[in-house]
């Protein structure tokens, strides 16, 4: 953002207006603090994420993994998901939507980071999570370029939503091998989120359904309906 833009003008710059009607019920303090984490992702656009990544952050050396550290955080129930049988929609405002398998993701390429998972509840763990990245996912359906916001649903019931610009990272995957494994059921097989970038509630597991939309509408997600951040920026 230009210093000396009024307001007003930066605001339908970065296309925020949808969230700050959203946020309005929490103050300004709130959305002053989330504009300023935000900045810069929200200012491109879906096609200049996907031409230009992000800077990776750094990861650690697979020496580093911490196999008992990862709690299972699950606010339901493991749901019993039949690999063979799954397929992910990817949906929403793109002009190519499409229905995957799991041997149809597996064929992309794949991308293994070691990275830590930060819960908000109080606990870390450095991981391993092998997968595709989220964004050769989003560059498939061919994206429109209005898209600003992407929601998970997963298949207990889980809702999160991310901005455009943390899910176009190049760390941002859908995992389905944790520490070298193929991804154990209590931690989302056969698909979850893993990215460094982000708490580990945004983290969906079993995740069923990829929507792009344009705006923010509520319910936003399952931490955020308790009261938790949004954004939630690592
Ligand atoms: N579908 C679903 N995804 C979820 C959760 C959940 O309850 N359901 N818990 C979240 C929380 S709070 C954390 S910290 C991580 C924990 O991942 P793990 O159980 O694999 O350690 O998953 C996140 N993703
Ligand atoms: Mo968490």
């Amino acid at each position: 953002m230009h210093p000396r833009l009024p307001r007003r003008r930066f605001l339908q710059l970065s296309g925020f207006s949808g969230i700050s009607i959203f946020l309005s019920g929490c103050g300004a303090t709130l959305f002053e603090k989330q504009i300023g984490k935000a900045i810069q992702p929200l200012n491109r656009n879906v096609q200049s994420l996907l031409l230009e990544p992000q800077e990776p952050v750094p990861e650690f050396p697979p020496s580093a993994i911490q196999p008992e550290e990862l709690l299972i955080n699950t606010y339901r129930y493991t749901p019993n998901i039949d690999p063979e049988a799954f397929r992910l929609s990817i949906d929403g405002e793109a002009n190519n939507p499409l229905s995957l398998s799991m041997a149809e993701i597996q064929q992309m390429p794949f991308t293994s980071m070691v990275i830590r998972h930060v819960c908000v509840e109080g606990w870390a763990a450095i991981v391993q999570w092998g997968g595709v990245k989220l964004r050769d996912l989003v560059s498939l359906v061919q994206p429109k370029n209005s898209v600003g916001y992407i929601y998970f649903h997963s298949a207990d019931g889980y809702l999160e939503s991310w901005d455009i610009a943390s899910a176009l990272h190049p760390q941002t995957l859908m995992a389905y091998q944790k520490n070298e494994q193929p991804l154990p059921p209590e931690n989302g097989a056969p698909l979850r989120l893993a990215s460094p970038i982000k708490l580990g509630y945004k983290q969906s597991k079993w995740v069923t359904r990829i929507t792009l939309v344009s705006e923010l509408s509520s319910p936003t997600g399952t931490w955020e309906s308790w009261g938790y951040e949004w954004y939630a920026g690592l």
